[in-house]
């Protein structure tokens, strides 16, 4: 845990000196480049709240209003409906001026595939928004929207969403049928929210002293569980009854809510160390089960560009990446150096969220989404649990129940607590509601702490966009050898940390490999790879020297084996924030035009002329 003490008021005044300076100087060079405006104190086009939860009717007008205002980089597209008829709304954000969506890098963010996890769609608005707002003003932003493409999916789970906003519910699940108690009927006894107060709360019933497992609080404010002895047997006398989950029991069995909508997980339907529901809870019969799932899928199979994934869930303030399970193994070190490096610089980005992998430190997870994005398809997965209590008022790292109380009632006022009551239920009469936190509590920030949650996770996805690879043809030489024939060298860049084959996608075989070529009236008659060329960059460098030498025959390149020498196939990809250099015997004369083709950042070409 780290310490959140806050600086003293003398450095604040010192860093607040420091930083009218700089804006001094950076209005200045604005003014210079004279095609950006300084920032005003408010440029806002598009008036949206980010102290407030959207449910999907309000989603889907946030995203309109946006495209409305920023039609040229928006796009609202949906990949189809959930199950109960939602439109899966996705937004794509692209800078026409600067290139084809699929030429460039795509960032995927998604939120809410647990029904009850809805504050990443809030994310997804808020980075639509910020992106648009800010790109006159921020170099940065305008970097990342000129370089990159967004897909952002506020949910891809809008009917667990209403269900958590508009009814007492709060699901994991899709709402497709679903039979969790194995009876052969479906859904058939979900909760009610018998009193409206859109919880679901605690019933209780009156009974004898000595039949319940519960007594009235000192303060009578409360039910608690009665103590139980050495031998454990109760040592008090209960007399309040358990009954279950608020509502009726539906279907007379004399349970209550034993089948509610749904009941299956949807994050262990994906195709990648899939096991069935005896091994996996929640799983359903094969992966991809879901249409939801299968609609996802298919959306990624058919954007090979996306490079960065982030999937967000609550809670806990975590930045999770894979492996899920613990038998998949730790990932290549290359792969590892790109995580730990974003993950890391995400704890500084995120306060009090922790970089973790999911089965290490949380739990084993089969069939998981971004263990399908990162070992089906290649690409660097996160997945962060959005919020961490605020209430750990001393700084000492725990939250105890008094800070709890203390955050509860003096901070956010109190608007998260129902309080004990009784109501009047159809089958039992007198049933008590036990005493209990809202849906607006735990797995939520309080909404007066929602922007600066958004803010702080789409700088963090901001980061692994901007990480994303950025390939380009540095340099083209040629060297004239004799009359008729030419070694020409090239130099090829990626500026960024992700290589554009991640070692899982080279070792998967799951990305096609970039391709290098040589057009023109020429006849290639070799190609061959630079020492050192491909070297990943998780691997450390200085180990090179010990293996330092001369390649077969003498040469300081490699010859590549392949069909075609004129269009080599890079398997290995560009190395991250490296240079990778290729050469090529050539026979012939003229204009050689020579392409770069990397599925995920674009094609290059550079000419040169053989004279
Ligand atoms: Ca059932
Ligand atoms: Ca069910
Ligand atoms: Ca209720
Ligand atoms: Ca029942
Ligand atoms: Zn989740």
């Amino acid at each position: 845990m780290r310490n959140r003490k806050n600086k003293s008021i003398r450095n604040k005044r010192i860093m607040m000196g420091a930083f009218l300076v700089l804006a001094l100087a950076a209005a200045s060079a604005i003014a210079l480049a004279q095609e950006y405006l300084p920032r005003k104190w408010d440029t806002r086009k598009v008036h949206l709240s980010f102290n407030h939860y959207y449910d999907w009717n309000e989603v889907g007008e946030a995203l309109e209003k946006l495209e409305k205002a920023y039609p040229k980089f928006l796009t609202l597209r949906s990949i189809g409906t959930s199950y109960q008829g939602r439109e899966l709304w996705y937004m794509t954000i692209n800078n026409p001026d600067t290139g084809d969506e699929m030429d460039k890098c795509a960032m995927y963010i998604d939120a809410n595939i647990h029904g009850n996890e809805i504050q990443g769609g809030e994310v997804g608005i808020y980075t639509i928004w910020y992106l648009m707002e800010n790109y006159p003003y921020n170099d940065y932003v305008r970097e990342l929207v000129d370089e990159r493409v967004f897909y952002i999916f506020p949910s891809v789970n809008p009917d667990g969403r209403d269900l958590f906003i508009h009814t007492g519910g709060s699901s994991r699940s899709g709402q497709a049928p679903f039979d969790d108690d194995n009876d052969g009927l479906y859904d058939e006894d979900p909760p009610e929210d018998l009193d409206g107060d859109k919880e679901v709360g605690s019933m209780f019933i009156k009974v004898k002293p000595g039949e319940g497992g519960y007594r009235m609080s000192d303060k009578g404010d409360r039910l608690v569980r009665v103590k139980k002895n050495i031998e454990g047997k109760p040592d008090e006398l209960g007399d309040y009854k358990y009954i279950g989950s608020e509502g009726i029991d539906n279907d007379g069995d004399g349970r209550y809510n034993e089948d509610t909508g749904g009941g299956y997980d949807p994050n262990r339907d994906w195709g990648s160390y899939w096991q069935p529901s005896y091994i996996q809870r929640g799983a359903a019969a094969y992966p991809f089960y879901w249409k939801e799932a299968k609609l996802t899928k298919d959306f990624f199979y058919a954007h090979p560009n996306i490079a960065g994934v982030q999937a967000f869930h609550n809670s806990g303030g975590m930045i999770l990446r894979v492996p899920g399970p613990q038998l998949h193994g730790e990932v290549p070190m290359s792969d590892k150096a790109v995580y730990d490096e974003i993950g890391q610089k995400g704890e500084k980005i995120i306060e009090g969220y922790d970089y973790f992998v999911i089965w290490k430190d949380l739990y084993n997870v089969w069939g998981g989404f971004i263990d399908f994005t990162y070992d089906m398809l290649g690409v660097f997965s996160f997945s962060n649990e959005l919020w961490a209590s605020r209430a750990d008022l001393d700084g000492d790292g725990e939250v105890t129940l008094e800070e709890e109380e203390f955050f509860s009632r003096y901070i956010d006022m109190g608007n998260t607590e129902v309080a004990m009551h009784e109501i009047d239920h159809p089958e039992l009469g007198k049933v008590i509601i036990d005493r209990d936190t809202t849906k607006l509590s735990g797995r939520i920030p309080p909404s007066w702490l929602l922007e600066e949650l958004c803010h702080r996770n789409m700088a963090f996805c901001l980061l692994h966009a901007y990480e994303m690879p950025l390939p380009v043809i540095k340099d083209v030489s040629a060297e004239k050898i004799n009359p008729d024939l030419y070694k020409i060298k090239v130099t090829l860049y990626n500026e960024r940390l992700m290589p554009t084959l991640s070692a899982a996608a080279v070792q998967h075989q799951v990305q096609r490999p970039d391709i290098l070529s040589l057009k023109g009236n020429i006849e290639v008659l070799a190609a061959g790879q630079g020492q050192g060329t491909g070297l990943p960059s998780g691997i450390p460098r200085r180990y090179l020297m010990f293996f330092r030498g001369r390649g077969a025959g003498g040469s300081d390149v490699t010859l590549l084996d392949q069909k075609d020498p004129g269009n080599i196939k890079l398997f290995n990809g560009i190395p991250g924030r490296s240079e990778a250099e290729y050469q090529f015997l050539v026979k012939g004369k003229g204009e050689v035009t020579v392409e770069l083709d990397c599925v995920k950042g674009g094609t290059h070409t550079q000419k040169i002329q053989l004279n």
